[in-house]
């Protein structure tokens, strides 16, 4: 650890000190893009060891671990924040305070970006229309790079001199220090609740998700959510996209006399939806994303359309497992707020009320300050039986029978997806459960029991397997 006395003597040197807070993957790809630019750089942690710690360029000669290190931030001429920090954080808000600016890699990249950007946010779905948009722009013969959110750090993508196009998934944590971000065209895909705790309540996160719009070129928006339209020019390009007939120029859904539903671009139809391969009306909307998004870029529609007829979708997002026992298995361990669980519970719902089935719903992890009586409504109409795990799942319980939870619905308290497999087994050995599917859509961060989404989503298949293996 280098001490004070040292980073005066640098700072003397000349020029100004850059500070990266945190050190996971957008602190290292930060550190090491500034290095490489000549910059002299601090890096500080509250691990004391950081896992990445080691694979720092040795040209990052400060690094302060164990503690956010207030002395050094103020030290700084810029902090480059990592987005899981809040800006809250003492240190940072004493740094804000003396007026030192604080920005994220996400403003870093769009500074030294020379290739247009298409940048998308929203509360879910940004994963899944990110590396649809990329497939598509690969599969029309674009060097493009997809990074951000999304698991690859957008600074890396500049390694590529080639690169024609960026494609980033933009999080409130990263958008809340960007301006002027400049993209080609930009999205709120939609706005439910999420990271309340984070950004206070839903004005801080619409306004931290909103940043997106600055400097665009052109727009996305959803006609089905109010709260995705921006605050822009009238003049400025834009495309929507809805669940209802589209107006000239724009995407939606037509459905023809037969009842066939058609992607449809004005009046035009352009494929029939049983043609993807992902499946619900969130994942119809999804694709009038990345179409409008594509257009908006200049990709070619031929070459869109095909890519969406390839498309199969992502791991842990309302992923098809197996049949155990003739009850269907669902993994949406990616449905991590309320938004997406209703929209798991309504697409899956669709294809079993039909046939006069119910989900059976495992609900739980870390809650987010999120409301969950907003789900009761949609548990009614299509589950009988609610799992509740992690440690918010008292307060859950509580919330859904004050927004009258109907009697029907049989809720346990689990604690464990383990335990709530010794129920699924109960229910399976019963010839009176109603239950046809299982669902694992927890509308919660699973941070409490596992490492993350991904984790607790394999953790379920493989309990599913055992299941299977019993039965
Ligand atoms: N740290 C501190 N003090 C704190 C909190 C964290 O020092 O108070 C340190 C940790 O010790 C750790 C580092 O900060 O060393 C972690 O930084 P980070 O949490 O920002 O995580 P990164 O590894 O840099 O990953 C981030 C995004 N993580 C978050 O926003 C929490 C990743 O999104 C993103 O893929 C990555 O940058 C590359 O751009 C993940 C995510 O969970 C997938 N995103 C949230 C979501 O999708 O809901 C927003
Ligand atoms: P994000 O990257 O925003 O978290 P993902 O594509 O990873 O988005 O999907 C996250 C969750 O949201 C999954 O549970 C998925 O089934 C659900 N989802 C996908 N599209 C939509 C949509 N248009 N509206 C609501 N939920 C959606």
């Amino acid at each position: 650890m280098t001490s004070l006395a040292t980073i005066d003597t640098l700072i003397q040197k000349g020029g100004g000190l850059q500070v990266v807070v945190g050190l996971g993957q957008s602190g290292l790809s930060t550190a090491r893009y500034l290095a490489e630019q000549g910059y002299r750089v601090a890096v500080t942690d509250s691990q004391s060891v950081p896992k990445l710690a080691d694979q720092l360029p040795a040209a990052v000669e400060i690094r302060q671990f164990g503690d956010i290190d207030a002395e050094l931030l103020l030290q700084a001429a810029r902090i480059i924040i990592s987005p899981g920090i809040s800006l809250a954080t003492a240190a940072v808000a004493a740094a804000r305070q003396a007026n030192i600016p604080v920005i994220s890699d996400i403003q870093l990249f769009c500074e030294a970006c020379n290739v247009p950007i298409i940048a998308i946010t929203g509360s879910n779905a940004k994963s899944t229309v990110t590396t649809l948009v990329g497939q598509m722009a690969a599969d029309a013969g674009v060097d493009v790079g997809v990074g951000g959110n999304i698991g690859v750090p957008a600074l890396t993508l500049l390694a590529n001199a080639n690169m024609q196009l960026a494609v980033l998934e933009l999080s409130s944590f990263q958008l809340e220090t960007v301006t002027n971000l400049g993209a080609q065209v930009a999205t709120v895909l939609n706005m439910s609740p999420d990271h309340l705790d984070r950004h206070g309540d839903m004005l801080g996160y619409h306004q931290a998700k909103h940043r997106i719009f600055h400097g665009a070129k052109s727009v996305v928006i959803n006609r089905e959510d109010a709260l995705t339209r921006p605050l822009v020019a009238d003049n400025l390009p834009r495309i929507s996209t809805g669940i209802h007939a589209p107006d000239q120029n724009h995407f939606g859904l037509i459905t023809e006399p037969d009842g066939q539903i058609y992607l449809a671009r004005g009046t035009e139809l352009l494929l029939s939806a049983d043609k993807l391969l992902i499946k619900g009306r969130h994942n119809l909307l999804n694709a009038q994303a990345a179409l409008a998004l594509g257009e908006l870029a200049g990709l070619p529609l031929e070459s869109m359309l095909n890519t969406l007829q390839q498309f199969t979708g992502l791991e842990h997002r309302c992923q098809y497992l197996a049949t155990v026992a003739g009850i269907d298995y669902f993994n949406d361990s990616k449905g991590t707020n309320i938004g997406s669980t209703i929209a798991a519970i309504e697409g899956l719902g669709a294809v079993y009320a039909p046939k006069d089935g119910k989900l059976l719903l495992i609900l739980g992890g870390q809650g987010k300050a999120q409301q969950f009586g907003e789900l009761s409504p949609y548990i009614n109409k299509y589950v009988s039986q609610v799992l509740c795990i992690g440690e918010d799942s008292a307060r859950i319980e509580q919330e859904l029978r004050a927004a009258k939870l109907s009697d029907e619905v049989r809720l346990h308290q689990c604690q464990t997806l383990d335990n709530a497999f010794v129920i699924i087994q109960q229910l399976t050995e019963s010839s009176l459960s109603q239950v046809q599917a299982v669902l694992l859509s927890p509308a919660c961060a699973s941070f409490d029991q596992f490492s993350g989404y991904a984790a607790r989503g394999e953790y379920f298949e493989q309990l599913v397997k055992q299941l299977a293996c019993n039965n």
